[in-house]
């Protein structure tokens, strides 16, 4: 092949690439989030005890730290449930037939990749919605992904879930399947998990598929290592909430003077991340005009992830007209992968 005809093929590949993906940023949210920018940072941190949201893990260096979470020798659930789709997509594919793919808090799309095999193996045409807070992963793993699928058509949403599983129009494709993996139902409480299923059920059409994944009730002795990495990885990811309020608010928060603390809450069946001050401290956050008092000892909660029973979620789920018609889970009954069915 000559230069110019490698050029040009290339310019073909990439228009081709242009014209598959369409990355929609959802305007709202960013007019909401802007409006309400750390009214949630002061609710937590004037409250006792002293908690933080979850979302503000996920700044740039955040999602790179959960990436590198997710290949830890202890942290078993990303290896667990890649290993359950790896066996059973096949069988996902086959029983959803023909179908749009939704994936809530997509990220790198990694496990989303053992999908779209299973459903390209059949020969299906393959449509992909991620949807994710952060758009520059968005757009990169959207990328790659079309290099990667020829045939795949890609409409990212950047925005959160309930935003966009609100924006969702009907899918051009015989039936949809929302993608909730991961575990990260864990991470909401149980009552904006009330909220989540009923903004799911809202964005199918009866007999559409909601698939989730869900990390089960296990021993301590394996759960507090994966939230306690020898690498101290998890640390890192955590304490990072701290860097990422200093500049998005103009805070002072001196991450030094913090440390990580995770355990689990056998009554509560949970993980809790804490943030403990290690001396009595004052830190200022000037944007939101907030002056908080640290006593030494003192604790930021940071994150719930609740662990499931399997038999509790299913019936959760049947409650609220999501029926699960099959449910995987790997050997050791650690985590468990659920394909449930709108019914009426
Ligand atoms: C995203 N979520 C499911 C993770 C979990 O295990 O709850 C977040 C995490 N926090 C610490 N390690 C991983």
């Amino acid at each position: 092949m000559s230069i110019s005809e490698a050029v040009s093929s290339n310019v073909t590949f990439q228009n081709n690439v242009e014209e598959r993906l369409q990355i929609q940023r959802l305007v709202e949210a960013t007019r909401i989030v802007a409006s309400s920018a750390g009214s949630d940072v002061v609710k937590g941190l004037t409250q006792t005890p002293k908690s933080l949201p979850p979302a503000y893990f996920y700044d740039d260096r955040g999602s790179e730290l959960f990436e590198q979470i997710c290949e830890l020798p202890e942290y078993y659930l990303t290896r667990t449930e890649t290993a359950i789709l790896q066996q059973y997509a096949g069988e996902i594919a086959k029983i959803t037939g023909v179908c749009e793919l939704v994936e809530l808090g997509s990220g790198s799309s990694t496990k989303t990749r053992i999908l779209l095999d299973a459903y390209q193996k059949l020969g299906y045409p393959l449509r992909y919605l991620p949807i994710d807070v952060s758009a520059g992963i968005l757009e990169s793993s959207a990328r790659q992904l079309l290099v990667d699928y020829p045939s795949l058509q890609v409409h990212a949403l950047a925005g959160t879930y309930e935003l966009a599983l609100a924006q969702l129009l009907p899918t051009q494709l015989p039936s949809r399947m929302i993608c909730f993996i991961g575990s990260t139902l864990g991470n909401l409480k149980p009552r904006e998990c009330d909220v989540f299923f009923s903004q799911v059920t809202d964005a199918l059409q009866v007999n559409e598929y909601f698939l989730l994944g869900v990390d089960l009730h296990k021993p301590k002795d394996i759960l507090e290592p994966a939230y306690n990495d020898r690498q101290g990885v998890t640390a890192a990811f955590n304490l990072n909430m701290l860097d990422h309020l200093n500049r998005r608010f103009e805070g002072n928060f001196d991450t030094t003077q913090f440390e990580h603390k995770a355990f689990y809450n056998e009554t509560e069946h949970q993980i809790e991340m804490h943030l403990r001050s290690l001396r009595s401290q004052i830190v200022q956050l000037k944007a939101l005009n907030l002056t908080v008092n640290f006593a030494l000892g003192e604790t930021i909660l940071t994150e719930i992830s609740r662990k499931f029973d399997l038999n509790t979620i299913q019936q959760q789920l049947t409650a609220r007209n999501l029926v699960p018609i099959q449910t995987w889970t790997d050997s050791n009954q650690w985590f468990g992968l659920l394909l449930c069915q709108l019914r009426v």
